[in-house]
């Protein structure tokens, strides 16, 4: 195939073509770009933000930075970048991580092959031709042998259906699309809705701002405190001496994508005392690590009962007024099965005169009014709503585009009872379209950098793979489709994360298919099986060479 040369200016002509369209210009849009482009591929990435940055573009909320560390929340694929670029706090703050994605951009001169402002509406796999049809909201259609989604998992922000919502009179902020001037809530009477990790990174900053700030909580969350602090050069300095050893464990070694210790025996195999000294450790200590104390927290409910209940605990201490913690401590769900929270100051804030907590569960939000919350029992006054109500998390934005494979089935179609993949980087019946970090993959569960790289070079290394040997057309297998959608499935019913209602299984949207969505057999595992599958010559799909019929996947 031969690559045509990039397209100049807005023309709108229907003939251009790429090798490879990306859809999305997040870590991962930016990193595969750079990477094909390295191996002589054309490519285009369409971004529907006003910049690069994805994820880190839509969440301006106050408070809003990474629960991962800084020096570990990084590409690794360029020394130089590792070597350079300076991160002030051990979790870097949204607009930091902004400054570093468009620092990327600008250092790896992505920008001209990057067009913003524009979303991928359709695209259509023209089996005559074995490409890609690709219709943007500009009205162009471009045409390319390869799609790449890479529409990030948490980016289709989720609006509540609450009764009244549009007809109240203040203002309206969702944490996941947040306008890009600053909000100053400043003298306002202020009601959250939501209390996952983006309103336990918010409620401290807002609670600082307003008046009076209402938070309203259908779920408790368990939540381990950050304890952010600014990094020395020193600790910079030491963290690069040790980046080969510390990102070839995150790669090869960890379940998550993180650098941390890796726990060698279970919760119950430790007195009351030892284990207790162990949690207060690893809570002093802070951060998402909490859950690798001990190596059975997320498969063994004993065990895990063990850490919630010394969360509990701590939160008890932390919040004074009694009735406040008991509402405040998670009771329906153990502990990391839902994403673990990381704060500064949360459950503290509550201690705050000016913030008051709502337990919408025993009293649901009935409706919203023009200037209040109306509850079953009562009317909450604000002036301003922070909706913090989540993501159509891991298909939603995917779901947004009208992508046809063969015989015109829809992907929306083919994935009606939850999304099916083989590996979560293809999807049969649609050829030549991969997903990066997609329903399937370790994803959501690990250091999402981590797992980024690892797909984008996998793919690379495929179309390269292709391009060599003049295979014109990829495509998974049925069968090995169906064996890797049973396993996903049965490594998650094997832990507990199952029992929680989260966005993990689609359980916060209504009418979305219940089903595990990320894989959980880890990093490392999952890395290790998309290699063999590689050095097996691909082994679960079906390749098929320039000017053969492309054969329908065999079963
Ligand atoms: O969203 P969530 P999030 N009425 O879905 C409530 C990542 N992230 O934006 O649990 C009333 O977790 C809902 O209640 P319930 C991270 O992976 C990362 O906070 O459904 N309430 C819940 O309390 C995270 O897990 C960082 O009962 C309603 C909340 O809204 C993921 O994004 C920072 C409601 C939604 O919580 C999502 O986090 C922030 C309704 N109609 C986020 N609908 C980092 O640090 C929903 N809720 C990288």
């Amino acid at each position: 195939m031969s690559a045509l040369p990039s397209i100049a200016g807005s023309s709108r002509v229907t003939t251009q073509s790429y090798d490879v369209v990306v859809v999305g210009a997040g870590f991962a849009g930016m990193y595969m770009l750079h990477k094909l482009r390295g191996q002589g591929f054309s490519v285009r990435v369409y971004e529907q933000g006003g910049d690069v940055g994805g994820t880190w573009y839509w969440n301006r909320y106050p408070g809003a930075r990474c629960d991962v560390e800084s020096m570990q929340y990084s590409y690794s694929f360029s020394e130089e970048l590792q070597q350079e670029w300076d991160w002030s706090e051990r979790y870097a703050p949204q607009p930091e991580i902004l400054r570093y994605a468009n620092h990327v951009a600008d250092r790896f001169k992505l920008r001209p092959d990057i067009q913003l402002d524009t979303r991928v509406d359709r695209a259509q796999f023209d089996e005559g031709a074995n490409s890609w049809s690709v219709t943007t909201s500009d009205g162009n259609t471009v045409v390319a042998r390869y799609i790449v989604l890479a529409t990030g998992c948490l980016s289709n922000a989720r609006m509540p259906d609450i009764k009244g919502l549009a007809d109240f009179k203040g203002k309206v902020y969702h944490t996941g699309h947040w306008p890009h001037e600053r909000i100053d809530f400043t003298g306002q009477r202020v009601g959250v809705i939501g209390t996952g990790s983006s309103a336990i990174q918010s409620v401290p900053v807002i609670a600082e701002q307003a008046s009076h700030l209402t938070v309203f909580q259908r779920t408790a969350n368990f939540s381990i405190p950050a304890w952010n602090a600014a990094l020395t050069s020193e600790e910079r300095e030491a963290f690069r001496a040790k980046y080969p050893d510390i990102r070839r464990f995150a790669r090869e070694v960890s379940r998550n994508g993180i650098y941390t210790e890796v726990p060698d025996k279970g919760a119950l195999d430790d007195g009351d005392s030892e284990r207790r000294a162990r949690y207060e450790a690893r809570w002093s200590r802070g951060g998402l690590t909490f859950m690798s104390v001990y190596n059975n927290l997320a498969l063994d409910k004993a065990a895990n009962d063990t850490a919630a209940d010394f969360v509990r605990e701590k939160i008890a201490e932390i919040v004074k007024d009694p009735g406040t913690a008991r509402l405040l401590q998670p009771n329906n769900h153990p502990i990391g099965s839902k994403r673990i929270c990381i704060d500064t100051d949360y459950f503290a804030t509550f201690n705050r005169p000016n913030v008051t907590l709502v337990d919408i569960k025993s009293n649901p939000i009935v409706e919203i009014l023009p200037n209040a919350v109306r509850t079953r029992d009562k009317e909450y006054e604000v002036d301003a709503l922070v909706l913090a109500t989540g993501f159509d998390a891991m298909t939603g934005s995917v779901a947004k585009i009208d992508i046809r494979g063969c015989n015109g089935q829809t992907l929306n179609q083919k994935w009606t009872e939850g999304p099916k993949t083989y590996l979560g980087l293809m999807s049969a019946g649609f050829p030549n379209l991969f997903i990066i970090t997609g329903p399937g993959s370790p994803s959501v569960l690990s250091n999402m950098i981590v797992s980024i790289e690892q797909h984008v070079d996998w793919i690379t290394d495929c179309v390269t793979y292709m391009r060599e040997r003049d295979i014109e057309t990829m495509e998974a297998k049925q069968d090995a489709e169906d064996t890797w959608v049973a396993h996903v499935n049965e490594v998650a019913h094997t832990t507990l994360y199952p029992q929680a209602n989260s966005w993990y299984m689609g359980a916060n949207i209504p009418g979305k298919p219940q089903i595990f969505m990320p894989y959980i057999g880890g990093v490392a595992l999952y890395r290790q099986t998309c290699n063999d599958v590689a050095a097996k010559g691909y082994e679960g799909f079906t390749m098929t060479a320039v000017e053969q019929p492309r054969k329908v996947a065999a079963s």
